[in-house]
């Protein structure tokens, strides 16, 4: 395996898919290589063994068993069957981020990489993750469509304006992986670069006290700096109650000027226009900054559009908040807010 990633010049497997992918990848590239050695070989063989001789020579008549056709059909559509199978289950791993996933945020634009974490911080082209811990990024584009690729992690997704699309990974090894942009997406496109940094344990904890010195300090709500202390379901809390969430929406299960919050995360929700959509992060994230995209069944569209007053940091504790509350049971109120009026909503934060 390890010669196999060498000879096709393939970064270390740095992700806890990675080594699957490449067994997969090694086993369809061995297969076709073999198989098309034996086609070459054999197709030398026929010329030097059935070439022409004489002019009056006439092609020897070659039928086929039954046994050796249905042999042929059946062990190449169960080849590719198999490849098939393995890759599909692959993808749905690949495709299904697990529960307790961290989110970050993603804006692609010509030509970088912005990252918004959900304590609040930001950062330019580096995204800085634990070891060992599932991260799921909610991207979008500023412009023209990108693409997220790690090929260290063997991951790569298209990242669309106006759309939300995810990702998600787990880094097993410590270590910078770099990011490239997949999708020409104009002149400095191969410019696009960026780079997975993976701390331990150690690190990534002096990383979340410190922070980057070249990045302006992050306000949490508590004044610059106070980020890094709240966890972030807390920091969610604190969003929904400056951006006045709460004026609209309750956290235990009553719904109000808007549905509720409780027991929301990855359930059903039925809209207006008949659709029935899962409730997933990208779908909480459109439904602040697009309220008018998805309209809940049964309430009226009074959302203010969040598109440019959340911080994609905000937005993420707010993801989090709501998926915090996705096993809240029925009727319970042990995590209110304070209702606040209904008027200041969206105008930029100001603290209630
Ligand atoms: C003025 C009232 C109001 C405010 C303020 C408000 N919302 Fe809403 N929200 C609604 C209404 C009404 C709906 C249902 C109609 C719709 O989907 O647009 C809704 C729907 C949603 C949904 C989809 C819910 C579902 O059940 O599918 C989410 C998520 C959401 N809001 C998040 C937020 C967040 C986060 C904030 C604060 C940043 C916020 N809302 C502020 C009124 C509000
Ligand atoms: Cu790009």
């Amino acid at each position: 395996m390890e010669t196999l990633r060498l000879i096709l010049a393939l970064p270390r497997g740095g992700s806890t898919i990675a080594d699957r992918i490449d067994l997969l990848h090694g086993f369809v590239i061995t297969v076709t290589m073999l198989v098309s050695t034996y086609v070459f070989v054999m197709a030398a063989w026929f010329t030097v063994r059935y070439h022409r001789r004489r002019d009056d020579q006439l092609t020897e008549r070659l039928t086929a068993t039954r046994r050796g056709e249905a042999l042929i059909v059946v062990g190449v559509l169960g080849t590719f069957l198999l490849w098939w199978v393995i890759g599909f289950r692959q993808y749905v791993d690949v495709r299904d981020a697990p529960e307790d996933a961290e989110i970050v945020y993603v804006d692609a634009k010509q030509w970088m990489w912005k990252f918004a974490y959900a304590d609040g911080r930001v950062s330019n082209d580096v995204l800085t993750v634990p070891l060992g811990r599932p991260i799921k990024l909610v991207m979008i584009s500023r412009d023209v469509i990108h693409s997220f690729y790690v090929p260290g992690f063997r991951v790569k997704q298209d990242v669309l304006p106006g759309r939300y699309t995810t990702l998600w990974f787990e880094a097993k090894e410590a270590g910078s992986y770099p990011i490239w942009c997949a999708e020409y997406c104009g002149v400095s496109h191969s410019a696009m670069r960026g780079e997975v940094r993976v701390l331990d344990s150690e690190d990534y904890a002096r990383w979340k006290r410190a922070g980057d010195p070249t990045l302006p300090e992050a306000d949490c709500g508590r004044g610059p700096g106070s980020c890094g202390e709240a966890s972030l379901l807390e920091q969610g809390r604190v969003v929904a109650e400056r951006r006045q969430c709460v004026a609209c929406h309750t956290l235990d299960g009553q719904p109000h000027i808007g549905p509720t919050w409780a027991r929301l995360y990855g359930s059903e929700v039925a809209l207006a226009d008949g659709r029935r959509v899962v409730a997933d992060d990208a779908y909480l994230t459109r439904s602040m900054m697009d309220p008018n995209a998805d309209v809940v069944a049964g309430y009226r569209q009074v959302m203010p559009s969040y598109r440019g007053a959340l911080s994609s940091g905000e937005a993420a504790a707010l993801v989090e908040l709501i998926r915090s509350l996705r096993d809240a049971p029925a009727g319970a109120s042990g995590v209110t807010l304070p209702r606040l009026e209904v008027t200041a909503a969206g105008d930029g934060g100001t603290a209630p």
